[in-house]
């Protein structure tokens, strides 16, 4: 890696990036990827299928197609993810054979994911140290023996990742209910939960309310928090459009990032040609980390001076605004501005923009919801866009930009430790179960659970769960305590070397590959972040014979754990249209499920407040006031954990970071000039980050960067070691990944 200069720092491999987004670079990497994962394999025309009305949904983010129907939509970090997984690389029997696993977690996870697709099923073995091949039968009896002896299915967590299908997801839940457990701790827990249990409370649907096509009719789009030139990049194509019919679009984060303030479509000859990119954001305000709740206050204080409110909207549909103007009035600029890190003048023109449009739109991610206060910041949107009516009307909505490529649609079909008990009564009904009643563990309290010892297994569809949470220490020690983990994956990765008592490998096909079960291809279904729902077909070969699909390997599973199940789980596995008819009868939005999902486009489930319908107990939305006590003292530096735009979360496509001009590395920290200057430190300085606690995350390079001051980032996973466990949001459990108080020193 990089090498130490004493005069100019440690900075190898850093530069600044003139560019906009997309652009060459965007397919210049797309090539890159190609010929490093898929060779010369005919298999390239994968790309070629992703988002079209009979190929495959990108696996890589949740962001809509245009009806996915005609348009050839595809993206630099959609083609990284599709070759990722069409790869010609392969981890065989031989690989385990000549790798111990003491060995393997030398690995960098790059690494390691990169040594390619996984072929047969796999148990560690204690005595050589190595994963050896085993048949199906065998590791399917394996874990039912060690399910059917567990005292108490509580002990078993049941995790999910956000790219199993609908199919794979209900019968997933299926098999836990039946079992007698609502542990469903998934990667939304991680993720957009304050976006599940706060919306709900604000507008009755814990989901996005917005489509496509409201983004051609809004006169102003905000964006807080979300950084799409590397997450949802063919949201730009959306951005831009706006853009070029002059409608603001107001950014809200605290690095300048490059995919929100132009970009050269791709995708368009004569744009590539020109000298010129499209300007996304109209204007970027540098809110410091953890100062959103601040700024939306800010902004609504003045909206309320103003009076500029859609009075007849608030009499007639909301609740509770008088406690909102009283926190606002109670709201003291200074602590505003302090918080923010944002003048008054500055949030001026943001209040501005707001109150001069009819149809407001505003986007956020994870610069949100990823905070002790990430609920609150949610409702404070919500709040926000109350104010003016923008709910229900053409152009205007809230968008909840989702991560993973299903994450909502898994949520939507059972995926939750919170299960309502109108959806137990129909799964029952249906079934002829008896499902759990006490609520699940989510992510932080199934890690507990493991750590101390009351839960002894853990199944995983997709996902690399301990190294995706807070604390690694403690959940790599969690897993290795437990008596079974299974791991049903496309790759390798560091959750499957933390062996437990019985460890198991279970591979599976990906989104791309034709699934042939007993009455021949089948397609599965998903729901984007926009709430519609449509079916996805891979076409391309298996990576190996043995390989299953995700639904066969559950069922494999649950009729192993449960050999007097009351389900048909065969019949479902050999036809996927039994387990739509299934979701149909739970979940009776997905009326005439078959026949519509066959339709091109496929079909948008109900979201009530387009029609201004409220599902909250009030029959209103509620307007959430959220007084904050200022704190005392000084204010720590906050530090942020973000994505690079060569990995998907905890799989590292290459160490390089095109829009932040990081090449070959991963081992930095990006500060604002001046905080360097004032802590004596200078860019290129070999630095250790620590926390009150005694976490540290050392040797780390300070690269000055276009940040908010009193602001830090650095990529994740590598900085997870800092936050602990404890540190979530205590309304919705998720971890408080974005705004970690540390303090920063040069290295010894
Ligand atoms: N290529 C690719 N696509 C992905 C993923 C991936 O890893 N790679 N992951 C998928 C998943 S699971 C998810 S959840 C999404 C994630 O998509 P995003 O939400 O865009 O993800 P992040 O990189 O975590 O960070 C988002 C942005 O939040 C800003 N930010 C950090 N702290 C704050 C804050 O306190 N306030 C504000 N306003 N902004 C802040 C950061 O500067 C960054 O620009 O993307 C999905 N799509
Ligand atoms: N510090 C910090 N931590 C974070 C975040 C952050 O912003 N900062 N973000 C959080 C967020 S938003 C999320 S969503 C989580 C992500 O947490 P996870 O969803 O658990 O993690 P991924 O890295 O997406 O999972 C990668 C693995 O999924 C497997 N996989 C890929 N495709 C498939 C498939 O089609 N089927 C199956 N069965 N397996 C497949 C591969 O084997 C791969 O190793 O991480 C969270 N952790
Ligand atoms: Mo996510």
């Amino acid at each position: 890696m990089a090498e130490s200069h004493a005069a100019d720092g440690n900075l190898e491999g850093i530069s600044d990036y003139k560019g906009p987004a997309g652009g060459w670079g965007a397919l210049g990497a797309v090539a890159r990827t190609v010929r490093e994962q898929m060779k010369a394999s005919p298999d390239t025309r994968a790309l070629l299928q992703m988002n079209q009305p009979d190929g495959f949904d990108c696996p890589g983010c949740a962001w809509p197609d245009p009806k996915h129907t005609s348009s050839f939509e595809f993206c630099e970090n959609g083609a990284k993810a599709v070759t990722w997984e069409a790869t010609v690389k392969r981890v065989d029997p031989e690989f385990f054979a000549k790798h111990t696993v003491s060995e393997l977690w030398t690995w960098s996870d790059h690494r390691l994911e990169d040594a390619g697709r996984l072929t047969e099923p796999l148990r560690y073995d204690p005595e050589t140290d190595h994963f050896v091949p085993i048949s199906w039968d065998e590791a399917f009896a394996r874990a039912g023996a060690v399910l059917r002896e567990l005292d108490d299915p509580h002990a078993c967590e049941f995790y999910c990742s956000g790219r199993a299908s609908n199919e794979a997801a209900f019968l997933y839940q299926l098999f836990a209910r039946e079992f007698g457990t609502n542990n469903f701790p998934d990667c939304s827990n991680m993720c957009h939960e304050a976006t599940s249990v706060g919306l709900p409370k604000s507008i009755g649907v814990g989901k996005g309310t917005v489509t496509l096509e409201d983004f051609d009719l809004a006169d102003a789009i905000f964006c807080i928090g979300h950084n799409p030139g590397t997450n949802h990049p063919r949201m730009l194509s959306t951005l831009a459009a706006a853009s070029k019919r002059g409608v603001p679009i107001v950014v809200a984060n605290p690095m300048r990032e490059r995919g929100l303030e132009r970009f050269k479509s791709p995708q368009h000859p004569t744009e590539m040609l020109s000298p010129n990119a499209t300007p996304l954001a109209s204007a970027y305000h540098q809110v410091r980390i953890g100062g959103d709740m601040a700024m939306l206050k800010g902004i609504m204080k003045l909206v309320v001076e103003a009076d500029a409110l859609d009075h007849a909207f608030i009499a007639e549909h909301t609740q509770g605004i008088e406690a909102l103007k009283a926190d606002l009035e109670a709201t003291s600029w200074d602590w505003i501005e302090t918080t923010s890190g944002l003048t008054r003048d500055a949030i001026e023109t943001m209040a501005e923009v707001y109150m001069n449009a009819e149809r407001v739109i505003v986007c956020y991610g994870m610069g949100i919801t990823q905070h002790r206060h990430g609920t609150q910041n949610v409702q404070s949107i919500a709040n926000l866009l109350l104010l003016r009516g923008n709910f229900g009307k053409p152009g205007a909505g809230i968008c909840p930009l989702r991560g993973h490529s299903n994450v909502q649609g898994d949520r939507t079909v059972g995926i939750t430790e919170i299960p309502t008990e109108q959806m137990l009564e129909r799964l029952d009904a249906t079934y002829g179960i008896t499902s759990p009643r006490e609520h699940g563990h989510n992510a932080v309290e199934a890690l507990e659970a493991m750590r101390d010892g009351r839960s002894k297994a853990l199944i995983g569809l997709g996902g690399n769960l301990a190294v995706a949470m807070p604390d690694p220490e403690a959940c790599f020690a969690a897993v290795r305590k437990l008596d079974l983990s299974v791991n049903i994956l496309t790759k390798f990765n560091r959750t499957c070397l933390l062996t437990a008592k019985e460890t198991l490998v279970l591979p599976c096909l990906g989104r791309t590959e034709l699934d042939e079960q007993a009455t021949g291809a089948q397609f599965v279904t998903v729901e984007d972040s926009m709430s519609m729902v449509h079916a996805s077909r891979g076409k391309l070969k298996s990576p190996g014979p043995l390989v299953r699909s995700e639904p066969a390997i559950v069922a494999g599973l649950a009729k192993a754990a449960m050999p007097r199940s009351l389900v048909d789980w065969d019949a479902m596995v050999a036809d996927y249209d039994r387990i739509r008819e299934g979701i149909e009868q739970v979940y009776p939005d997905f009326h005439d499920f078959n026949r519509r999902v066959r339709e091109p486009g496929g079909f948008r489930l109900t979201i009530a407040p387009d029609n201004r319908v409220w599902n909250t107990p009030s029959g209103k939305a509620q307007f959430i006031a959220h007084p904050v006590e200022a704190a005392e003292g000084p204010r720590p530096l906050l530090l942020t954990t973000i994505r690079s735009h060569d990995q998907y979360n905890t799989t590292i496509y290459s160490l390089d970071d095109r829009y932040r001009g990081v090449t070959g590395r991963r081992d930095v920290i990006f500060a604002n000039e001046v905080d360097l200057d004032m802590l004596g430190l200078a860019h290129g300085d070999v630095v250790d980050v620590t926390t009150r606690a005694g976490r540290a995350l050392k040797g780390f390079t300070v690269v000055k960067h276009a940040i908010a001051r009193g602001s830090l980032a650095a990529y994740y996973p590598e900085a997870n070691c800092l936050v602990p466990l404890e540190d979530f949001d205590p309304v919705s459990g998720t971890p408080a990944y974005k705004s970690i108080p540390v303090e920063i020193v040069r290295a010894a």
